[in-house]
């Protein structure tokens, strides 16, 4: 019976009242939510808890489970499906070791703000403490409470009629503020038992809230600076403000420096980019702040992390006067005294930034710094080393390997995730982003091993882009398991590992602060990843020179539509430029 107290005309609101009610299993209420969300992925592996959830699948076939080599993969690729879709990624494990093992991929999440809806199956309570399978109470544990500080809400359903509060309650926390995983550890009996219930669409708010008053209190401080830089850090990109960004940093004329995870937060072909600071930085936003008498800094989704801050960097005193507009309030004002805090959506905060100053027509003239921009980028060039970027060199360094992913991928849109590891410090200092690239990576947490799940994941959330993943060799075999996962599904995914038969990073950092390398930091005997993706049905080549990666050959594999994996012989005694992070670890 439908009693609607609006009209159905309503569908496209965000919360629609209906006290229409419909009975059906927990498991299908999950799946329909997914489907009215579009969310068209699962990551994970089944069990015998979860085979109520697994029987559910066969009624939905817009759904598609992706079973993943190990729950640390499939909670990487639900990361990376949702920074590529914009939407949740969701994650199915069954109890004891299945949930554990997805542990640092949701902690990864949480530490990146990015909504990931984990549902694991747990062992029934009749059969609690008497020696279940998988059962940890049975030995004095409580394994899912482990995850209760990495999650934004956790809740454990021992009964189907707590299943629907606690299931709205996670839907919310999926779209609310700053984002996170939620986590449901629901008894593996409860999928199939039925429910009643009447707020199947009670979705939830939107997350583009602004603060009005403070925000107008930012064209004050900007009409009263003699100058301002704007540093575009990681939220820029969660709230999808890229072209906000670039008409706001236009209207003012100002330049905009990225972070490492705010990498292509904004165009790198505009005349007002600086260039990246944070780990591995490059020369022009260092000079730039060195020598320009900044008075005001726009932090724009940028938490000033180590990373972030180029190690907390003296290069921003703790004088300036910054304006940090932020949807996360707990980082605002963290690092700087001199803080200005806005709290809110960056793109709707941007948006009503840039209709205010179109439609009051203030004059921002003062604060337009385009010649100055352009005496750094004539003097200065960006990198330590540019005669690196052009090398021809064997074995190929680094930055060559990058100029010829740019050069060949250039007649495409791309995403690209990339590990940790060196590559944090090559693509922030080399990489190039053409407009439209997007930069994917999980400097939250930091965890070797994301990049290549996490690209599975970001292909399938996004398939009109191509999409890469950079990956050291040490963090390409941690999660490489999950080569299998891309041949299995058919996920284009290019692959590129760094190999340096070391854990590089470690190795020359070691080896710079103490004289020589920790010890096990080197493979005595190195990975061949060709045969590795070969065994796991994956097509491989092996790179050696500058230009094996050219556009002719990227063209033809991306016709493929195939994984393909690139193992690169890069030169391993050159180093990243690391040196912020060498410092740091020195101390
Ligand atoms: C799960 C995890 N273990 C250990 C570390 C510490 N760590 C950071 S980078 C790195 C070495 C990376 O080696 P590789 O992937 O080969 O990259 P390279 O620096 O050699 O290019 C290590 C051990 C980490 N960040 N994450
Ligand atoms: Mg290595």
């Amino acid at each position: 019976m439908l009693i609607s107290t609006f009209q159905p005309k309503l569908d496209n609101l965000e919360i629609r009242i209906t006290n229409e009610e419909t009975t059906e299993k927990v498991a299908t209420v999950i799946l329909s939510f997914l489907k009215k969300e579009k969310v068209n992925f699962i990551f994970g592996m089944h069990g015998g808890y979860t085979v109520g959830m697994g029987e559910e699948l066969h009624n939905f076939p817009e759904i598609q489970f992706i079973h993943c080599q190990h729950e640390g993969g499939a909670a990487f690729m639900a990361d990376g499906y949702a920074k590529a879709s914009g939407k949740f990624g969701v994650v199915l494990t069954t109890a004891g070791p299945s949930l554990t093992n997805a542990f640092t991929g949701i902690i990864s999440s949480f530490a990146d703000g990015i909504p990931i809806l984990l549902i694991s199956g747990a062992v029934p309570h009749s059969k609690a403490l008497i020696g279940a399978i998988q059962d940890t109470a049975s030995f004095g544990m409580d394994v899912a409470s482990s995850f209760k500080e990495a999650v934004r809400f956790h809740a454990d359903i021992h009964n189907k009629d707590t299943f629907l509060q606690y299931f709205r309650e996670a839907i919310r926390y999926l779209y609310r503020g700053k984002k996170g995983p939620v986590f449901l550890n629901i008894e593996s009996d409860i999928f199939s038992q039925e429910v009643t219930h009447n707020f199947k669409y009670l979705r939830h708010s939107n997350n583009k809230f602004f603060d009005a008053e403070s925000t107008d209190f930012v064209l004050d401080v900007l009409k009263k600076s003699h100058n301002a830089v704007i540093v575009a850090g990681n939220g820029v990109k969660l709230s999808k403000a890229q072209d906000e960004l670039e008409v706001f940093a236009n209207l003012l004329k100002i330049p905009v420096i990225v972070t490492p995870k705010g990498k292509s937060g904004f165009n790198n072909e505009s005349e007002l980019f600086l260039g990246s600071f944070g780990a591995g930085s490059n020369i022009i936003p260092d000079e730039y702040l060195k020598q320009e008498p900044i008075e005001t800094i726009i932090a724009l989704g940028t938490s000033f992390n180590e990373y972030s801050s180029d190690t907390w960097s003296k290069l921003i005193p703790k004088t300036y006067r910054i304006i940090q507009i932020d949807i996360d309030p707990y980082i605002i004002g963290r690092l700087f005294a001199n803080t200005y805090g806005v709290h809110g959506d960056i793109k709707t905060t941007l948006n009503y930034l840039n209709d205010r100053i179109k439609k009051s027509e203030l004059d921002f003239e003062h604060l337009n710094s385009l010649p100055i921009i352009k005496k750094y980028r004539n003097n200065f060039a960006n990198t330590i080393n540019p005669e690196l970027y052009t090398s021809d060199k064997v074995p190929i360094k680094t930055p060559r390997l990058l100029k010829d992913v740019y050069d060949a991928f250039c007649d495409h849109i791309v995403n690209i995730f990339n590990d940790n590891g060196s590559c944090i410090f090559w693509l922030n200092h080399y990489m190039k982003f053409r407009k439209g690239w997007n930069f994917y990576s999980s400097l939250g947490f930091s965890s070797m091993g994301y990049a290549f799940s996490a690209a599975i994941g970001g292909a399938l959330g996004d398939p009109s882009k191509v999409t890469i993943a950079f990956a050291g060799d040490g963090a390409a075999i941690m999660n490489g398991n999950e080569l299998k996962t891309a041949s299995e599904y058919d996920v284009p995914v290019f692959f590129i590992v760094l190999n340096d038969s070391r854990l590089g990073i470690v190795y020359h950092s070691t080896k710079a602060i103490y004289g020589r390398e920790s010890v096990g930091t080197e493979f005595k005997k190195p990975i061949d990843f060709v045969k590795f993706a070969e065994s796991l049905g994956v097509e491989a080549y092996r790179i050696e020179k500058p230009g094996e990666i050219n556009r002719d050959f990227i063209n033809e594999l991306i016709k493929k539509g195939k994984p393909i994996l690139f193992e690169c012989m890069v030169d391993r005694d050159e180093m990243a430029p690391y040196a912020g992070r060498i410092n740091q670890v020195k101390k």
